[in-house]
């Protein structure tokens, strides 16, 4: 049977006070933190699908935001650090009228585990903040985050700042969360897209290694 039947039944049911309890008992199971963390992914996005059609509303979307939040603490320290060295910096952040942090700080979480050091600016970031931490920390990566549709014109005035600044070279832009999609990569000029935090990590792991070959 489906190790993750009773998981999703829980998450769905908002059943906040048992989530602690069956992450531990599947944890012990063998489960890895990225099966759990993609089971909760999916279970958001049903979720989101019955607050479109008009069966839940923001009250629903508030409590899948505190399950989720309940999830990734849990997961925390079962994402161990696995390199002692800084491997990078990287600036982060929701654009500009977009609040939703969760797929953000759980790529941030897992950068930081694997020896980045992250400046992460939070959501309903301005394009002037993103490029005034680049310039301040020197990171060559900038990681953004978006949920919802308006969130795509801050990011491109983002880029399009980068480039005013004359910055937009020494910098790898990644962007995530649920509405990006892989064709935005050329549409609004940035070098990578991602739905999954762990591909994300790889991608910026690949920028490093880029980065260390043409100095
Ligand atoms: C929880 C939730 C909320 C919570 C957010 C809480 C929080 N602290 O984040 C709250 C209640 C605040 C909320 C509010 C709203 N929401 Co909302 N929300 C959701 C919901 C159910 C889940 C989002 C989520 O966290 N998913 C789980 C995470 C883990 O997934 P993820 O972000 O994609 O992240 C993964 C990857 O993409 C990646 N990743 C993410 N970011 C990054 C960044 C980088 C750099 C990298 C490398 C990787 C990466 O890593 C993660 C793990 O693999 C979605 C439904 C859905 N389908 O997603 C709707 C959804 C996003 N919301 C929606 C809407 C409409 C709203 C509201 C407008 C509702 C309203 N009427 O007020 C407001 C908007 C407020 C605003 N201005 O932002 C719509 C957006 C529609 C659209 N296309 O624009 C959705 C899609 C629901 C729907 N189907 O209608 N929401």
């Amino acid at each position: 049977m489906d190790r993750l039947v009773k998981f999703r039944e829980i998450f769905l049911a908002f059943r906040i006070d048992s989530i602690d309890t069956e992450i531990e008992d599947l944890l012990q199971t063998g489960l890895s933190s990225p099966e759990l963390l993609q089971a909760c992914q999916k279970c958001m996005e049903e979720i989101g699908k019955k607050f479109e059609e008009g069966a839940y509303f923001l009250p629903e979307l508030v409590m899948a935001g505190e399950m989720f939040k309940k999830v990734s603490a849990r997961l925390r320290p079962h994402i161990s650090p696995g390199s002692e060295e800084v491997a990078g910096k990287i600036v982060l952040g929701t654009p500009k009228g977009d609040l939703h942090s969760l797929g953000k700080d759980i790529f941030g979480m897992l950068a930081e585990a694997s020896g980045f050091v992250v400046h992460n600016l939070g959501v309903d970031v301005a394009p002037e903040t993103f490029v005034e931490k680049l310039k301040e920390t020197g990171a060559p990566i900038l990681g953004m985050s978006a949920l919802i549709t308006t969130a795509f014109d801050p990011m491109q005035e983002v880029v399009r700042l980068l480039e005013e600044e004359g910055i937009r070279e020494r910098t790898y832009v990644i962007i995530g969360g649920g509405v990006t999609t892989k064709d935005m990569v050329g549409r609004l000029k940035v070098d990578a897209q991602t739905w999954d935090a762990y591909e994300g990590l790889r991608i910026v792991q690949s920028f490093m290694d880029e980065k260390e070959e043409t100095k």
